[in-house]
């Protein structure tokens, strides 16, 4: 399987222009880095057990308990890379304008010099990886094809599960079809250019980090990090921030979206395009089982859309992934069965803690912890240790297709109904609120804001603004991004989805979660959906339109009374506040944030100002 001489498996091999420029790429990256051997991924089986075994051996993974987790395996990392790094997340268009002010831009021909120099013999020692591999189905209407070199097997192995990974690849870029070029190393050679060895470890990786996007040549290139989007260049450097920047050029959309075919007891199905910040629960809400008897969800996607008009004037989107790369902590059998059930086979774990008899664990999994494991550094665990037993980024990454929820025509583009924006706001934000026209939706999407988690560094809990959720996915300008969703709604027109926003997480005045969430978030989608089909009404309010009395079913919820009116409570003083905050946001972006939301803000503080006693307008 190893070709030394940097050339593709025989049964790989084509003739022909395209697949010269591959190869001559792949002989490009491989004199600069230095592998000591070449091989050309596909996917096939034999070679994912024989790469699996290989780092086995290496110790780099440890084999689960095989009647506990069939063919499951667990990858602990450096504790230094334990997440994406946006600090080292770098926008190499041509101008820093076109970055916009929300990304780190550096000069596209002084980072070229630099990431030469880092990638000069950086795979030394070590077999370079070439995955052929396509977002989407190969040859779909909305797919995109992508090579990935790599010089880490826990990559591959991912990479495997979580895009379309196999032969049928380089066919289509043998004929022509344009691909996407990423490059990635650890940054961990086992020897240097004099021979000097360097011992591997069980994580390699560098201090030094760059996660590099070149927009305008559609390249990624990913040093020192092993972790998660750092590594998976499918993921967030390619699906979202070189994608976003193709849509942008070829009118289309890729976003920070879950996906989901909601279906009524009537039998009418509803396309949910949702977007939330990360960690804010969207592969729950993927794999939603509704509390509201006849009610069914299906699963597209848990992370990623892309969106394109249809010949019929609608939004299609497709989820370009074929595996998830989840959040391990608080995914348990009363949050999310259907993730336990998706992950009780086929997976690899990163960064959960083992238990004893060669399983795994995270906080969240079980009520009570077992009394003794291995956390996630390698050391021992109890619960008295006073610290997480599992890595709060802790991730599972397996195929989508060992989804008991997943949508068996997941692979066909669907038109989209209702576009959801979320954020985990602890005030304020109503639990469900649908925007009056599509420019208004828009708004809400440049508005999302969140506290802060576990997925990026930084503060827990801190606020920040993540417009579209997008914040560090948007490979170009923010306010280029929010024109872009405008120009769309226009073309769309009246078949452009409805769109809404919601916030699971508001708290009472005693700092609890004033929503059940989870299963009862099914509610809210109900609502959604009849607003979709119009045998719902709203009511109006400064923030968007929000259910009429009764119109929320929450029979059965027990909710004590006052309950309601405070999760839909629109306070004139602190709204007027957060449209102050709102417009110093907006201003960060100056003459490129669209006229438009200049409108909706006064239109929205003159009616927060007036504070109408009486709001029930009935649409
Ligand atoms: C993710 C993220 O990993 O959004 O999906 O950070
Ligand atoms: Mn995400």
């Amino acid at each position: 399987m190893t070709n030394p001489d940097h050339a593709p498996a025989a049964s790989a091999t084509a003739s022909g222009p395209a697949r010269a420029a591959l190869e001559a790429w792949v002989a490009q990256i491989a004199s600069l880095a230095c592998p000591d051997a070449v091989v050309w991924c596909d996917g096939s089986p034999e070679q994912t057990a024989h790469l699996t075994q290989l780092l086995v051996d290496e110790g780099k993974l440890i084999a689960l308990d095989p009647e506990r987790r069939p063919n499951s395996y667990l990858a602990r990392s450096a504790p230094d890379d334990v997440a994406r790094v946006e600090g080292r997340t770098f926008t190499c268009s041509r101008t820093p304008e076109d970055a916009g002010p929300t990304n780190l831009w550096r000069d596209p021909t002084a980072m070229r010099t630099e990431l030469e120099g880092r990638f000069a013999g950086s795979m030394r020692g070590r077999t370079m990886y070439v995955v052929p591999f396509s977002m989407g189905p190969v040859g779909g209407p909305i797919s995109q094809l992508g090579v990935e070199v790599t010089d880490s097997a826990y990559v591959v192995l991912s990479m495997a599960k979580t895009t379309r990974l196999g032969p049928e690849v380089l066919r289509a870029i043998g004929a022509g079809v344009p691909w996407v070029a990423t490059v990635h190393s650890v940054g961990h050679p086992l020897r240097d250019a004099d021979g000097t060895l360097r011992d591997d470890v069980t994580w390699p990786c560098n201090e030094t980090k760059y996660i590099v996007q070149f927009p305008e040549t559609r390249e990624v290139w990913s040093y020192g990090s092993g972790y998660g989007g750092n590594a998976l260049l499918a993921k967030k450097c390619f699906a979202l921030r070189i994608a976003s920047v193709m849509g942008r050029d070829e009118g289309w959309l890729a976003e920070h979206m879950l996906l989901i075919r909601l279906t009524s007891p009537e039998g009418r199905a509803f396309h949910i395009a949702a977007a939330f910040p990360s960690a804010c629960g969207k592969t729950n809400l993927a794999m939603l089982q509704p509390a509201l008897p006849g009610w069914s969800v299906e699963t597209i996607g848990d992370d990623i859309a892309w969106l394109r008009p249809g010949a019929d004037g609608r939004l299609y989107a497709i989820n370009p992934e074929a595996g998830l790369f989840g959040v391990a902590p608080g995914t348990g059998p009363d949050t999310n069965p259907v993730a336990v059930e998706t992950i009780a086979a086929d997976t690899i774990f990163t960064n959960v803690a083992l238990t004893h008899d060669g399983d795994v664990w995270w906080e969240g999994l079980t009520p009570e912890p077992p009394g003794h494991l291995v956390d996630w550094t390698g050391a021992d665990w109890t619960p008295d240790s006073g610290t997480p037993a599992a890595h709060p980024n802790a991730r599972f990454t397996v195929a989508l297709d060992r989804c008991p929820s997943r949508a068996a025509d997941a692979d066909r583009p669907v038109p989209i109904d209702a576009v959801v924006f979320g954020g985990r706001r602890s005030t304020n934000v109503p639990l469900v609120a649908q925007a009056p026209s599509w420019a208004e939706g828009v708004f809400m999407g440049a508005t999302v804001s969140s506290e802060r988690t576990a997925a990026a560094e930084g503060t827990v809990g801190e606020l920040r603004r993540d417009p579209f959720a997008m914040l560090p996915f948007c490979g170009y300008d923010m306010a280029d991004h929010w024109a872009h969703w405008l120009e769309i709604g226009e073309q769309l027109g009246d078949g452009a989805p409805a769109v809404f926003q919601v916030n699971w997480f508001r708290k009472g005045e005693d700092g609890a979660l004033l929503w059940p969430g989870f299963r009862e978030n099914a509610r809210v989608l109900e609502w959604i959906a009849r607003r979709v089909e119009g045998s719902v009404r709203a009511v109006e309010s400064p923030v968007g339109l929000l259910p009429d009395v009764g119109g929320l079913d929450v029979r059965g919820l027990d909710l004590p009374p006052g309950r309601l009116d405070a999760l839909f409570a629109v306070d004139p003083e602190s709204w007027l506040d957060e449209c102050t905050l709102t417009e110093a946001f907006f201003a960060g972006f100056a003459d490129r944030t669209p006229p438009v939301f200049t409108a909706i803000l006064d239109d929205r503080r003159s009616a927060l100002r007036a504070a109408v006693p009486d709001q029930r307008i009935v649409h």
